[in-house]
């Protein structure tokens, strides 16, 4: 039977407008479910979006329409931007659907009927764009350490017991060393953990804008166990027809910013443990864009819109970048003079004249028709092959770590090494010297072409489609395990190559 794997993204909440740091999250987890999918794997890769809580509500006044409309009118934002990335989601979720609903009703009598929930009030402080709870002693000069400012709160509200979850939260820490990454991250979460936990408010009566309470209209859920839920909701948990929790739960992997990864990491887990189901697999936290240095914010507004930067740069080389650039994990600068190297060096210069001079040749001098690799490998050719070979289980391994930028250094090693043999062989004067060696030299290369291209297919979709197309890779031999099918393409005949990373020009250079 195929292995499954069941990747979510956070859902966004809905009251900004999609940016490079939503893009970001989701794109991550568009490579992983694209590359376990070419692994033969039954992939669910959920996303969408975040619709409840003070903070929507808010921004559905300031537009003057009931949050109902508001949320229907912008979570299409985040469906646009998901289709203009190119994202293969299986499922884009919004917490207003009814089956959602019901999953977080479900899991709030799980919690109730075990004895894990009280009625009590919450005095205290409430940051309403953190969405989230602060005793005093967090407070650092009278604001939320994130910089959010905090507002007295104090109403009735019903309690989850989450101190009662510290010891079986760092137990199951201990018993898990993959639960969270980056390491340094998960240290973080044990040291806020071993401080000692405080019971959580999870409900709120000042609004109303969520999910209702079971039997307690006054109430509506505090919208984070709301939010968490849906990635329960999204197994169609609650549906006696559909239901597929038993295929896809526990997910095996949720990918979040660093500044939830509390909610992730602490929370949710504290939820399912006192509910009685299976905890996630892991939790990966990334890190943080800022914008040429500058911290990313509406006010000093220097967003970037992922949109604009598709349209003036293209999609793959935007998805490109942002997986190579910056070591997944840590914080990173979005600069467009890095973008540009990028483009220009790894991409136009690196893969994209390699495959333009190698189907040139072949082209032109072969009849378009791609020659076998040696019978009698010489020493570089078995020198490049054996490290195209290693390469498919090494940029595994780092996929499977979120590695994403080391597996792209990997890759691109062997495509500097293809450069380097393609150089020394010079195919073109064996022309006139050794045809049958030039033809030999460029059966190698169009091999490393072929595997280089189908394990690019996560990270750059288009313009590995299209190199595959030209050199004649049917659709039918793009999963990873036609990667051993060494020499297949020989024989085939190819088209007039068509260059498909050109360089970015300013508009000057133009
Ligand atoms: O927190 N750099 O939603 P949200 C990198 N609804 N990533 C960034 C980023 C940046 N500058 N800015 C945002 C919420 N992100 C909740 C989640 S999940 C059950 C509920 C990304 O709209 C990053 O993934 O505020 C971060 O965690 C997420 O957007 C926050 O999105």
């Amino acid at each position: 039977m195929r292995q499954k794997f069941y990747i979510t993204t956070p859902i966004y909440y809905v009251n900004d407008n999609p940016h490079i740091g939503h893009a970001y999250t989701t794109l991550a987890c568009d490579v992983l479910a694209r590359f376990k999918r070419l692994d033969d794997y039954d992939v669910m890769f959920l996303t969408g979006t975040d619709e409840h809580g003070q903070k929507v509500q808010m921004a559905a006044e300031k537009a003057g329409i009931s949050p109902k409309d508001f949320t229907d009118k912008v979570s299409k934002n985040f469906e646009y931007l998901a289709s203009k990335m190119g994202f293969s989601h299986d499922c884009f979720i919004r917490t207003t659907e009814a089956r959602h609903y019901e999953s977080c009703q479900k899991i709030w009598r799980r919690l109730m009927d075990r004895g894990n929930i009280t009625l009590s009030s919450y005095s205290g402080w409430y940051s309403v764009r953190d969405e989230a709870f602060f005793a005093e002693n967090e407070l650092v000069n009278g604001v939320a350490p994130t910089g959010a400012p905090v507002e007295w709160v104090e109403e009735p509200s019903y309690f989850f017991n989450l101190s009662k979850w510290q010891q079986p939260l760092l137990d199951f820490y201990e018993t898990h060393p993959d639960f969270v990454a980056p390491e340094s991250r998960f240290n973080e979460i044990k040291r806020f953990v071993e401080g000692g936990l405080n019971d959580l408010s999870i409900s709120r009566t000042t609004f109303d804008w969520g999910v209702p309470v079971p039997n307690d209209q006054e109430h509506v859920m505090y919208v984070w166990l709301d939010a968490l839920t849906n990635y329960i909701t999204a197994t169609n948990w609650n549906n006696k027809e559909q239901n597929q929790f038993d295929k896809w739960w526990p997910a095996d992997l949720h990918m979040v910013g660093k500044d939830i990864l509390r909610f992730h990491a602490v929370y949710w887990p504290a939820f399912l443990m006192a509910a009685e189901l299976p905890l996630p697999k892991r939790v990966f936290a990334h890190g943080w864009w800022t914008n040429e240095g500058q911290k990313i914010s509406k006010s000093l507004g220097n967003v970037i819109n992922p949109i604009a930067l598709i349209e003036e740069y293209g999609l793959d080389q935007i998805r490109y970048f942002m997986m190579r650039e910056v070591p997944f994990g840590r914080d990173g600068d979005f600069s467009k003079t890095a973008l540009i190297n990028r483009i220009n060096s790894d991409l136009a210069n690196d893969l994209g004249n390699l495959a333009q001079r190698v189907l040139s040749i072949i082209f032109k001098n072969l009849d378009s028709k791609i020659p076998s690799i040696p019978e009698d490998l010489q020493k570089e050719d078995y020198f490049l092959l054996n490290k195209l070979k290693e390469l498919p289980n090494n940029v595994r391994v780092l996929i499977n770590e979120q590695s994403f930028h080391e597996a792209l250094r990997i890759i691109w090693h062997v495509i500097a090494e293809a450069n380097r043999y393609v150089d020394k062989q010079a195919p073109w004067s064996l022309k006139k010297t050794d045809f049958n060696r030039m033809s030999e030299v460029l059966g190698v290369l169009v091999e490393v072409l072929r595997g280089v291209c189908l394990i690019l297919q996560p990270f750059m979709p288009d313009a590995s489609e299209k190199l595959l197309d030209q050199i004649k890779v049917s659709p039918e031999e793009r999963l990873f395990s036609s990667l051993t099918d060494i020499n297949s393409l020989s024989g085939r005949i190819i088209e007039k190559p068509e260059g498909v990373f050109p360089r970015y020009l300013k508009s000057e250079d133009a």
